[in-house]
């Protein structure tokens, strides 16, 4: 592998791929894509991850990082030049920021994954109603620690914009399986707002257009 390289292991559907993709983009880092078979994985993907093996994983000068949250903190550290840093520069913010996208992963991903996986019936719409909330919970998050700005970072995109623009790509398909409107079952106009100016944040969208929501309505409803 070639020194001063940047190789990003993923598959397309990831948000935690995509949180990845953001990160580097909004750095201005050019990398190498490579998307995995997760039914048949690389030797690369196994070597580099070899405890967990699931992508994303980033390969800088040869050397992995992996799970995507710490991938993104690497990237904020590793090219620190830029003027744009990720993780605000006070402690305490970045304790608040690293708690929220810590919130994303533990409560959204899961609630996410059981509207997904049960079928029709009490399951399922515990599964909704705890997805609403945890929506409402971020709603009220990013008042706080938006300072007024668009972002949860503020009048800039930061960590937990970066953890949580990727999940709205999979709304669609949510919503789809679960039979039901997320903007309107959960009524946060605040995360609303964000969701239409994030997905608008050239970055974010460079980095998330390989993953259409349809396209993953497809790939979770086919056969
Ligand atoms: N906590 C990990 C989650 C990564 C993850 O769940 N990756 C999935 C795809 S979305 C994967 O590689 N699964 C393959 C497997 O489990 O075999 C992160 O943030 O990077
Ligand atoms: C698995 O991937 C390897 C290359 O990494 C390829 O040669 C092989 O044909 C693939 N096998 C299947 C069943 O897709």
């Amino acid at each position: 592998m070639p020194t001063h390289s940047v190789h990003v292991l993923n598959a397309w559907f990831s948000m935690f791929g995509m949180r990845v993709l953001v990160a580097l983009k909004l750095k201005g880092v050019e990398y190498e894509y490579y998307e995995e078979d997760l039914q048949n994985k690389s030797k690369l993907l196994l070597e580099s991850n070899p405890i967990h093996k699931k992508i994303p994983v980033l390969i800088h000068d040869g050397k992995p990082v992996c799970e995507s949250l710490i991938i993104v903190q690497y990237i904020d550290e590793a090219w620190p030049s830029s003027d744009k840093p990720i993780l605000p520069i006070d402690p305490y913010k970045r304790a608040i920021a690293r708690f929220w996208a810590d919130y994303v992963d533990k409560k959204m991903y899961e609630a996410g994954s059981r509207i997904i996986k049960s079928p029709a019936g009490e399951e399922r719409e515990q599964a909704k109603k705890d997805f609403i909330e945890v929506l409402q919970t971020l709603d009220g998050a990013l008042r706080e620690v938006s300072d007024g700005g668009p972002y949860f970072g503020g009048q800039e995109i930061g960590f937990v914009d970066v953890a949580l623009a990727p999940f709205l790509c999979w709304f669609e398909a949510y919503e789809t399986l679960g039979e039901f409107k997320i903007w309107d079952a959960s009524k946060c106009p605040h995360l609303h707002k964000w969701a239409d100016t994030v997905l608008d944040h050239p970055s974010v969208k460079e980095a998330i257009s390989i993953a259409p929501p349809p396209k993953i309505v497809e790939l979770l409803t086919r056969n």
